[in-house]
Formats: C-alpha cells, sequence, structure tokens
C-alpha cells in the first residue's frame, strides 16, 4: 500500500500533546496515521553544518526533520517566503522587497530539500506539499526523476493578476506549479486568479472541468476549504474558565468582545482597534459595558513588517485606553502572547462576540473555531471580514468590510444587541456547515482525489 509523505515548512511538534496541537496540524497527523508514512520539515534550527535529517518514529510514522543555513533562512523563508510571497498574495505590493538572489536561493532549497527526500520515497508514495514556501517542490523533485503523485495545498490566497504580475519570477512559478498532479485552493477566487495568471503567460487549455493542459503538463485544479475539527473544541470549551479569568469576567458583568489572530498585517489589527474606537465614540451606552480582549501572539519577530505593526498595536491600544479608560473600567485588553489552545476555546465560549476582520486571509480558522465554541443553547456572534476565504462558508455570520471602521462598529452594536433567536439561528446555519466542511472531510477529500486524478502522460510514461 502507498505511504502518505507530507512536506511543509515546518513539523508541528506532535508528541503525544494532542491536546495542545491546533486543529490543522491534528488533521495531518491523523491522515498520516490512516496510511502511515512521513513527515519532512524544517526543525527550526540554523546550522551551518551540512547535518543529516533528524529522524524520530512515532507508531506508523516517521518524523524527518532539517536544519537550515543561515543564508537558506534568510533568502529562503525571511525574504523570498515572508517578504516576497506573503505580502504579495496578500495584496500588499507596498511591502514586498523582491530581490533575485533571494528568488534563487528559495529555488536551491526547494531543490535541496527534495534531493534530501528521494532515498526515503517509494516510487509508489503520495506526497502532500503544503503551502507558499514549497511552491516549486513538485519541479524539483520531477528534475531528479521522481514519478510519484505529488498534491499541493496553499493555504493563503492566490492573488489575481494585476498583483501576480508584479512577482518578477511569475513566469516560472507558474510553470514549476504545473508539475504538481493536483493544486488545491481554499476559495473559487483563488482557482480562478491562478487560472487566469496561467492564461495571460502561457497557452492553456482546458482538458475537463478542473484539469488543465499548460507547458506539455497537465494538473488538477481544486477547491479545498479547510475546516476545523468541531467536536474536539467543543470539548475543549465546556471545561470551567481558569479562576482568575472567571473573576475578570464576572466583575465586568458586561459583555464581552474576542479577536485571536497571529501578529500579522493581513489580519487588519489597528484597522480593528480603530474600528472599536469608533463603537465607543458612536455608541456611548457600551462604554463601561464591554470589553475586547486582543490576544496576538508574537509571528515572525525578524521581519521588519511584523516588528513595526507590534509597535504600531501597542501605540493605538494605549491611546484608545488612554482616551476611555475610568478608574473602573478598561476597556481594551491587547494580549501579546501565547496561549494554551484549550485556554483559547474556553475564552472564546465566554466572549459573547467574536470579531474576525482580516484584510486578507486564505481561510481564517479563528472564525470557524470561535463559532464551534460556542454554547449552543446561548452562542455568541461571529462579525467576519468579506475577505476571508471563511466568508464562502459562513455567510450566517455579520458580514464586513474590514476597511469600514464605521460599518465595522454598527455591526459590533448589533451583534452586541441581538436576541437569542437570531444568535441561535445563525450559529445552527454556520454550525451545519463547519459540521460537514471539517477538517477530516477537508484531509480525506484531498488525499482521495490525489489518488484518483490523472497523471501526466510524460509520468506514466516514466513509469511503465
Ligand atoms: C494560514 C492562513 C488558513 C492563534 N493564536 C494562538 C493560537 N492560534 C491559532 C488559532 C488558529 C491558528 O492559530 C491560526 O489560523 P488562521 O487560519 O486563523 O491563520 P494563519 O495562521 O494565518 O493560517 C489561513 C490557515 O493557514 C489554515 O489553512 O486558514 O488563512 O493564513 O488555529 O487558534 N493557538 C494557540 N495559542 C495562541 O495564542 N494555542
Amino acid at each position: 500500500m502507498s505511504r502518505l509523505v507530507v512536506v511543509s515548512n515546518r513539523i508541528a511538534a506532535m508528541e503525544g500533546k494532542k491536546e495542545s496541537a491546533g486543529g490543522l496540524a491534528v488533521g495531518i497527523m491523523d491522515s498520516l496515521k490512516d496510511a502511515g508514512g512521513m513527515w519532512f520539515g524544517w526543525n527550526g534550527k540554523i546550522s551551518e553544518e551540512d547535518l543529516p535529517l533528524e529522524k524520530h518514529q512515532q507508531d506508523n510514522i516517521t518524523f524527518a526533520s532539517f536544519s537550515l543555513k543561515q543564508s537558506e533562512y534568510d533568502q529562503y523563508y525571511l525574504n523570498f517566503s515572508n517578504t516576497v510571497i506573503w505580502p504579495a498574495f496578500h495584496y500588499r505590493l507596498d511591502l514586498v522587497q523582491y530581490q533575485r538572489e533571494d528568488y534563487d536561493g528559495y529555488c536551491q532549497v526547494n531543490e535541496r530539500l527534495a534531493g534530501r527526500l528521494q532515498p526515503l520515497v517509494e516510487p509508489d508514495d503520495i506526497l502532500w506539499i503544503h503551502d507558499y514556501h514549497l511552491l516549486p517542490f513538485a519541479a524539483a523533485c520531477r528534475k531528479l526523476g521522481m514519478t510519484n503523485r505529488i498534491g499541493f495545498f496553499l493555504h493563503i490566497p492566490f492573488p489575481t493578476s494585476e498583483i501576480f504580475n508584479a512577482l518578477p519570477p511569475r513566469k516560472e512559478l507558474l510553470e514549476m506549479l504545473c508539475e504538481y498532479d493536483l493544486i488545491g485552493f481554499q476559495a473559487e477566487t483563488d482557482r480562478l486568479a491562478f487560472i487566469e495568471n496561467l492564461s495571460l503567460v502561457t497557452d492553456v487549455e482546458q482538458l475537463d472541468d478542473d484539469r488543465f493542459s499548460a507547458y506539455g503538463k497537465s494538473v488538477t485544479v481544486r477547491v479545498y476549504p479547510i475546516g476545523v475539527e468541531p467536536d474536539s473544541i467543543r470539548e475543549l470549551a465546556e471545561g470551567a474558565l481558569p479562576p482568575k479569568l472567571a473573576h475578570l469576567r464576572d466583575k465586568l458583568n458586561g459583555k464581552l468582545i474576542i479577536s485571536v489572530d497571529r501578529l500579522d498585517y493581513s489580519k487588519g489589527l489597528p484597522e480593528r482597534f480603530q474600528a472599536f474606537e469608533t463603537l465607543l465614540e458612536n455608541y456611548p451606552q457600551h462604554r463601561g459595558n464591554i470589553r475586547y480582549f486582543q490576544i496576538a501572539p508574537t509571528s515572525r519577530g525578524d521581519v521588519q513588517a511584523y516588528q513595526d505593526i507590534r509597535h504600531e498595536l501597542e501605540t493605538e491600544a494605549g491611546r484608545i485606553n488612554g482616551h476611555f479608560s475610568t478608574l473602573e473600567w478598561t476597556p481594551l485588553f491587547y494580549l501579546n502572547q501565547h496561549y494554551e489552545r484549550s485556554l483559547l476555546m474556553k475564552i472564546f465560549r465566554h466572549c459573547e462576540v467574536g470579531l474576525v476582520t482580516p484584510l486578507r486571509d486564505g481561510m481564517n480558522l479563528v472564525a470557524k473555531e470561535y463559532v464551534a465554541s460556542q454554547d449552543p443553547a446561548n452562542p455568541g456572534v461571529l462579525i467576519l471580514s468579506r475577505f476571508a476565504g471563511a466568508a464562502n462558508e459562513l455567510t450566517s455570520a455579520l458580514l464586513v468590510n474590514p476597511y469600514d471602521r464605521d460599518g465595522v462598529a454598527a455591526a459590533l452594536d448589533k451583534a452586541l444587541c441581538m436576541p437569542l433567536d437570531e444568535r441561535i439561528s445563525r450559529y445552527k446555519e454556520m454550525m451545519d456547515v463547519i459540521t460537514k466542511n471539517d477538517i477530516v472531510h477537508w484531509r480525506q477529500t484531498f488525499l482521495n482525489d490525489l489518488k484518483e486524478v490523472p497523471i501526466q502522460e510524460s509520468k506514466a510514461a516514466k513509469a511503465s
């Protein structure tokens, strides 16, 4: 039986701590447990020596991880992945800093990783590659003569041509992507953008509804909206709040608004803080009666744009609290810390409003986690950016434009005042989708498709 080989930039540190791992890591682990196989990725270490792969075995899964040299980390991870692709794919061309040598380094790391993986892979293994760090990975494998089925899932948006055209290696990137047998996107808009971009740089023939031929290769392109694990989230959320938080909750005697995001400029945090300020200005009846918790653990702290946004938020939080706080009341708690997953889910359940307003987001799992954490008899209200992939499914959320601070403030007021029957009916509609399109559905549909999509003729010929 063919094994599954998952390749992602980082390997999740699982080792038995299932309850603290995020849904995506659990979803991938479960796929690996089903088929047996290997998870291959960076171990987070930097070393100038060519160290052997670090390997360990957990049941039927091998974890194989590599270290990076400082120059590889800089060019592949910091610069090309996180200062070119991430901002561009989130429509922030103003933050892109492109240098040809970073792109070369990015491709070389992909090639080196493919070379290290090759001896560990059997010809009938199925490879599932994750995310924007590894766009060229299949092309690197093909160069080595690997004919395995290789699928790719992009967790972030794929931009339209106005943006993608600005990337100097756009043609190379598209051609390399065509080396995958199956490409999965979060949303139909991403899928269409990929096909549009491809059609602009080369001749594309549509072979089937979702199968295309370009550059003499054929690739199937489908949408797989990623989901969460609603049962396990509900279990985590149902436990009691730790005493200190419960005390804080009881003391306020009002309603809580919660946001949880990696500290990232794509998540729209400054705009959200301003919308909250507009709420306090335009709807003074809420002053003293609500509190907004923003949890935002630091992420990619060695990229300048992430340091900038951190400073901006600290200033904004101080300014808003300075303006509106009283001796008895502080409106905004900004917590630049990482919390245990089980605690986060409990916090979600105790907050009347989930405020999720990214400027762009492939999906946004927090939106789904917030809903899945709620008490069905007394659920909170989700306010969701229409620019998150999740907005395609969670149409019963209060959908907002995150750039419109008056609109978001009005949605906050509506959410804070929403009657129970409306909250329940919106919650039920969203839970139906979250339950149907859960993480198990996501991984199973992707992997079943990957096993079944036609492979390329040239590869089939080589394999026979
Ligand atoms: C990328 C795409 C896509 C956050 N703070 C803490 C914490 N988290 C967890 C959340 C959630 C995850 O991190 C964040 O997932 P998101 O989907 O919201 O966003 P990205 O990290 O940008 O993820 C995104 C996703 O990939 C999956 O395809 O949805 O669009 O950008 O699970 O709960 N977890 C813990 N402590 C924290 O302080 N334990």
